[in-house]
């Protein structure tokens, strides 16, 4: 081709800023948690920033703290991504899969969760997902590991990630072995 470059119309979707959730309670959960950050990471259109510590934190079932089941690891990503929401939710379940989720019991033990907790600080209540995620802002295991790796974080539509954190009651304690 002669002539040049022509300026073709832009169709490549800009970067946008999310946070991932993480969560293990069953089998080798620090190398299923390490595995699934870095399979993500590996999605075309999915970057990750930052990883916080990891965290164990006591099971919450739909009637509370179960301190008989297996505790979480639990911790927060900060992304970038070019995907839209629902083809970053397609990639989030594709990884889930392949660490060996089976998805039966309500907030039943699991080897992996991932859930989309913000995206571009959006609000959406698509069948398929709900932004930001609905119960985010009461979960210690999730405020407390996202304030790590962003102090000026807010959630949209509940205020400072600090704050949110400060209020939260579940107990949230560092996970020597796991540091990021
Ligand atoms: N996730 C749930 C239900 N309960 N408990 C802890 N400690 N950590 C979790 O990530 C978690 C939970 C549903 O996604
Ligand atoms: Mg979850
Ligand atoms: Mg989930």
């Amino acid at each position: 081709m002669s002539g040049g470059v022509r300026p073709k119309p832009q169709r490549l979707r800009p970067a946008v800023p999310g946070v991932l959730a993480f969560g293990a309670n069953l089998g080798e959960r620090e190398a299923t948690l390490r595995a699934a950050l870095a399979a993500l990471d590996s999605v075309p259109g999915i970057r990750i920033d930052a990883i916080s510590p990891f965290y164990e934190t006591p099971a919450l079932k739909p009637a509370g703290v179960d301190h008989e089941a297996p505790a979480y690891l639990n911790a927060v990503a900060r992304i970038h991504t070019t995907l839209d929401p629902l083809s970053l939710l397609d990639a989030v379940n594709a990884v889930e899969d392949e660490f060996g989720r089976v998805r039966e019991e309500r907030w039943g033990d699991r080897t992996i969760d991932i859930d989309i907790v913000d995206y571009d600080g959006r609000t959406s209540s698509d069948d398929r997902l709900t932004l930001p995620h609905p119960r985010a802002a009461e979960r210690g295991f999730v405020m407390v590991p996202w304030l790590a790796v962003d102090p000026d974080a807010v959630l949209t539509g509940h205020g400072r990630v600090a704050d949110l954190a400060a209020r939260v009651t579940d107990t949230v304690t560092l996970y020597s072995g796991g540091a990021a």
